[in-house]
């Protein structure tokens, strides 16, 4: 028998799926397009988590339970610490933090993903609602600002065949390749490269005037603190030309253009401000609220779901989180010791915990380090919903077969709830809150009902409606020649799940031999990872995927400027033999 549910991964695209018999194949309507991509299509192949553990021996579920109430009791309620990571996105992950929240332990914010391009979007518009997937599709340019397709988005690709495409990125990507104009900027140089485009716009009297005037009156202003840049020092700087430019507003002005954002650009201390240029950019073209036109980045996938869950409590962010302060780490979701920022720093702290939980379906860093081991059920054995960050799909997500081995969010939150006397509802209760925003389109596709096909349709989310630009430049070009960490997403993992990549990347002209073993460090550490050559690079970039064993050994978990987001590229690395 065949049934439909969703991928639940943390990825834009968000699939539909057609289980068959233990098969997993793509559903052929909508944006799935009959395929799925590599994770999806080895998935049931990845040894799980079979049997729950204490210290090394292997327990029961029911004794695991036992064992997690005996660690919540062993100390003050908000000395356990509640952390989620975002492996699985489907919308009854949460009710976890229900429990944790009813009962008083200190739970987590901050972002390790997008969050300083959000602040970004929401200082400028007053809230982050996403161009969507369907709307990219009826765009004529569409411009990949840092966003690899290829890698994390391979569900778009369809969609833009024929469109004129501009790729800007420190890599050649596949999608570079193939671009009407490819621009290899510097790292860390976007928000100078977005005030430049918007200064020549101007001169060249292209900005739309009609929106500016009704929906971003400042625009004259933004204009003077873009005069601020010296043109050719700074272009020279970023590793543009004038012609560049040039031939980018050419093939722009008067165009439906939809600007596609990845997190490649936000992952420095002044990320929020990197966004908001290029908003800016948008506004100064008049790309919102018109058909086909706009930014595309990631949305909240929660956008116009209320959630029936506690939230509420106590928060420390999951950037730097001082887990040392807690006596019980209850870890779910996510693979912290891989993938937070500073890792020898997590490492040390987390080290001093006298309980550590980890509850997911992998081992990996962080399960080898837990004192209870708790396996997970995967999304094929538990009922769910789930909504995306990047198209305004809702998708159902059945329990399609039964398992014995491991235990849902739901039930586990159950067990809890009923042991401490919490209230909870039953799970098709939540089930049906979270269809309950569901609405059926004309293609006959399910919708979350409250978003808007074309953002900002009737202005920004601000005060006077209007876009906020930036009134100040707080950043300068880094004229530091160090080398430039390159910590973006790779084919075969996803972040830490799956295959992970195991060598740094290298450009070939650095004098590294194919193969060798070498030490890279930056001020937070260093790691040892065997050399590939990559030509794709500029010549000062150092690419370690996201998964790769000890990259974060690297990064800072300093906070960007204005949010508490990560910065996992603002570390510059020295590489040596
Ligand atoms: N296969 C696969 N898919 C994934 C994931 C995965 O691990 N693997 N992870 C998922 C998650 S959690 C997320 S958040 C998304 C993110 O997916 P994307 O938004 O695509 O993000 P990244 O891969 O981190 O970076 C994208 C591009 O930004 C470029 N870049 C890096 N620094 C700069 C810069 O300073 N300026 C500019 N212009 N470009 C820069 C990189 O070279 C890269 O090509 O992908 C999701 N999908
Ligand atoms: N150097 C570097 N570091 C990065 C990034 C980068 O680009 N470079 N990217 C950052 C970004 S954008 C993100 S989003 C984070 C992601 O970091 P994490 O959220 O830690 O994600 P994963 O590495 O995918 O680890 C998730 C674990 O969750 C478990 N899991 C999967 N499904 C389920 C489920 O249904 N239930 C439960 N209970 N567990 C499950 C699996 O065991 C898996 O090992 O990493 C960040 N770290
Ligand atoms: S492309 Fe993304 S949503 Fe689709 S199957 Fe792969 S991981 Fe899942
Ligand atoms: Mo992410």
């Amino acid at each position: 028998m065949s049934s439909i549910t969703a991928c639940p991964l943390d990825c834009y695209d968000a699939c539909e799926i057609i289980f068959d018999n233990g098969v997993l194949k793509g559903l052929k309507d909508g944006h799935t397009n009959g395929f799925l991509c590599p994770h999806l299509n080895h998935y049931t192949k990845h040894a799980t988590i079979q049997v729950p553990r204490y210290k090394g021996n292997e327990i029961t579920i029911e004794e695991a339970l036992l064992k997690l109430k005996e660690m919540i009791d062993s100390s003050k309620n908000e000395d356990t610490l509640y952390y989620r990571g975002s492996a699985n996105f489907a919308l009854m992950q949460e009710v976890t933090e229900h429990f944790f929240s009813l009962y008083g332990a200190t739970l987590t914010d901050g972002s390790l993903c997008d969050g300083a391009g959000e602040e970004g979007i929401i200082q400028g518009r007053g809230s982050n609602k996403n161009m969507p997937l369907h709307e990219v599709a009826k765009s004529e340019v569409v411009i990949f600002w840092g966003r690899n397709p290829h890698t994390s988005s391979s569900h778009l690709l369809p969609l833009i065949k024929d469109k004129t495409i501009i790729v800007i990125d420190p890599i050649k990507t596949k999608i570079a390749k193939v671009a009407d104009l490819y621009i290899q900027l510097k790292p860390h140089t976007d928000l100078f490269l977005a005030m430049l485009l918007s200064r020549f716009l101007h001169i060249e009297n292209g900005c739309d005037e009609e929106f500016l005037d009704k929906y971003a009156s400042e625009y004259e202003e933004y204009y003077e603190l873009t005069q601020n840049l010296r043109i050719k020092a700074t272009l020279e700087q970023i590793g543009v030309t004038l012609g560049q430019v040039g031939d980018l507003l050419r093939l722009v002005r008067g165009k439906k253009v939809a600007i596609v954002c990845g997190v490649g650009i936000q992952k420095y201390s002044d990320g929020a401000d990197v966004m908001r240029a290029i908003d800016a950019f948008a506004a100064m073209l008049g790309l919102f609220a018109k058909e086909g036109c706009g930014v595309s980045y990631l949305g909240s996938s929660r956008d116009g779901i209320v959630s029936p869950f506690n939230k509420n409590g106590k928060k420390v962010s999951k950037v730097n989180t001082d887990f040392s302060l807690f006596k019980t780490v209850f870890i779910q979701g996510a693979n912290p010791l891989s993938q937070m920022p500073d890792s020898l720093r997590v490492r040390d702290s987390i080290s001093k915990v006298e309980n550590i939980v980890y509850f997911g379906l992998y081992e990996n860093e962080t399960s080898e380090i837990a004192d209870l081991v708790i396996p997970a059920k995967s999304f094929l054995y538990k009922d769910d919903v789930r909504t995306s960050y990047s198209h305004n799909r809702i998708s159902f997500m059945p329990k399609v077969a039964n398992i014995d081995i491991g235990i849902s969010e739901y039930e586990l939150s159950a067990y809890l709830c009923k042991e401490y006397s919490l209230p909870i509802q039953s799970e098709e209760f939540y089930i049906n809150h979270f269809k309950s925003f569901a609405i059926k389109r004309v293609d006959g596709l399910m919708y979350v009902d409250k978003r808007e096909e074309i953002p900002y349709i009737n202005g920004f989310d601000t005060k006077d409606k209007e876009f906020i630009f930036l009134d100040e430049l707080n950043s300068k070009v880094d004229e530091d020649t160090g080398m430039h960490l390159i910590t973006c997403k790779s084919q075969g993992s996803l972040n830490s799940q799956f295959n992970r990549e195991e060598s740094v990347y290298l450009h070939s002209s650095l004098g590294f031999e194919d193969g060798e073993v070498i030490t890279i460090s930056s001020i937070n550490g260093s790691v040892e990872l065997k050399v590939k050559h990559n030509d794709d690079l500029r010549v000062d970039c150092v690419l370690i995927y996201s998964g790769t064993k000890g990259v974060n050994n690297l990064t800072s978990s300093k906070h960007a400027l204005s949010t508490k987001s990560a910065i996992f590229q603002e570390n510059k690395v020295e590489i040596r033999r």
